[in-house]
């Protein structure tokens, strides 16, 4: 009589079936490590805003290919290892870096993934970004130079650090040289990305860090994470946020917003020599002309994400006690109401799933 096979583990999963339609929580077959792959329980998976770009983007918006499990912001712990895998351990705490590049260009061995030389040519961009992520039960992670110890920080403040708080951390690390003594840093978008943002500035910098936004309800979560004064978005705000700075401007401002208000307003807050880094997807537009309504000497920036050893950084700062997450909680099964709440501009600080 012929060997069977026993039947595959499955698991539950969120995961992107047709373009256009809200992801579907359904089963699928529990992956098993390959090689160097590393495969993690996840144990919180965070819900972005490219996470609603994705369900709802038409199809070829993004060279994506259907199936595929959504879900880039994970922790969890290791459950299996390649025979490849060397180095870890089962068990062992992790949050795993999203931004999977090619591999094996200068950026990603430099640990720069986010910015792959080779990005255009792949037709996914990491965990939940065409290939499967953690918006399930467990991950299969192809290296496990993909994973960052956590030690005892719980997997729901540690998932958000992988892409909001690397992202945030990014761009603080981006301006930092324009933030000694004396200055002013300015935040625009005080949601899952920005409260981190504060927090990072105010660890890591001396400056004074102004928010602004445009719900009351940011505005005490800014205060909450240390910024210095916040306010609401309106017709004035440029000269209330310059006046804080004695009139000279903000020598850095961090726009988590990145619409055409938002860049307006940073472009009327900026101070010569200034930073203006535009995080925000808003699709807003900057007119980079001189003369122009930019001041002299101003320096843009676009980052995106992060590189393998500023996630390390943050997860250190975190593990300090100086960051904080503001969560929102859901299980992996309700994250339809997840998305919604995340579309309707509902949740504070950042949405994290929960398998099981
Ligand atoms: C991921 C993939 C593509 C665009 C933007 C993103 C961000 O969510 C990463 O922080
Ligand atoms: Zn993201
Ligand atoms: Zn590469």
């Amino acid at each position: 009589m012929g060997l069977t096979r026993p039947p595959a583990a499955t698991m539950r999963a969120v995961r992107m079936t047709a373009w256009g339609e809200e992801p579907a929580y359904g089963t699928v077959e529990r992956p098993v490590p390959r090689g160097a792959e590393v495969v993690v329980r996840v144990a919180a998976t965070g819900l972005c805003h490219s996470d609603l770009h994705i369900a709802d983007g038409p199809a070829g918006a993004l060279p994506y290919r259907l199936p595929f499990t959504l879900g880039h912001e994970v922790a969890g712990e290791i459950s299996a290892l390649g025979p490849d895998a060397g180095g870890r351990t089962t068990g062992e705490r992790v949050v795993v870096y999203g931004p999977w590049g090619c591999g094996e260009c200068d950026r990603c061995a430099a640990g720069r993934d986010n910015y792959c030389d080779r990005r255009g040519e792949l037709d996914w961009h990491g965990a939940g970004l065409g290939r499967d992520g953690g918006m399930a039960e467990y991950v299969r992670v192809p290296s496990a130079r993909y994973l960052v110890p956590i030690g005892d920080l719980p997997a729901e403040q540690a998932a958000p650090l992988s892409d909001a708080g690397l992202t945030s951390y990014h761009a603080v690390v981006g301006v930092r040289g324009a933030l000694g003594e004396g200055t002013t840093a300015v935040v625009v978008g005080v949601g899952g990305l920005g409260h981190l943002a504060v927090q990072i500035l105010r660890a890591t910098t001396p400056s004074r860090v102004l928010a602004v936004d445009i719900r009351e309800s940011a505005l005490a979560l800014a205060h909450r994470s240390g910024a210095h004064f916040a306010t609401l978005a309106q017709e004035d705000t440029a000269r209330v946020l310059r006046a804080r700075t004695g009139g000279v401007g903000a020598d850095a401002v961090l726009d988590f917003a990145g619409t055409n208000a938002s860049l307006e307003l940073a472009t009327g807050v900026l101070r010569p020599g200034g930073e203006l880094s535009v995080v925000g997807s808003g699709g807003g537009r900057l007119t980079v002309r001189k003369p122009g309504a930019l001041p002299p000497g101003c320096r843009l920036s676009l980052p995106f994400w992060g590189t393998r050893a500023e996630l390390a950084e943050v997860v250190a700062l975190a593990r300090s006690g100086a960051l904080h997450v503001e969560t929102e909680r859901f299980p992996l099964s309700a994250a339809a109401e997840a998305f919604g709440r995340l579309r309707r501009g509902q949740v504070r600080g950042r949405a994290v799933l929960v398998p099981g």
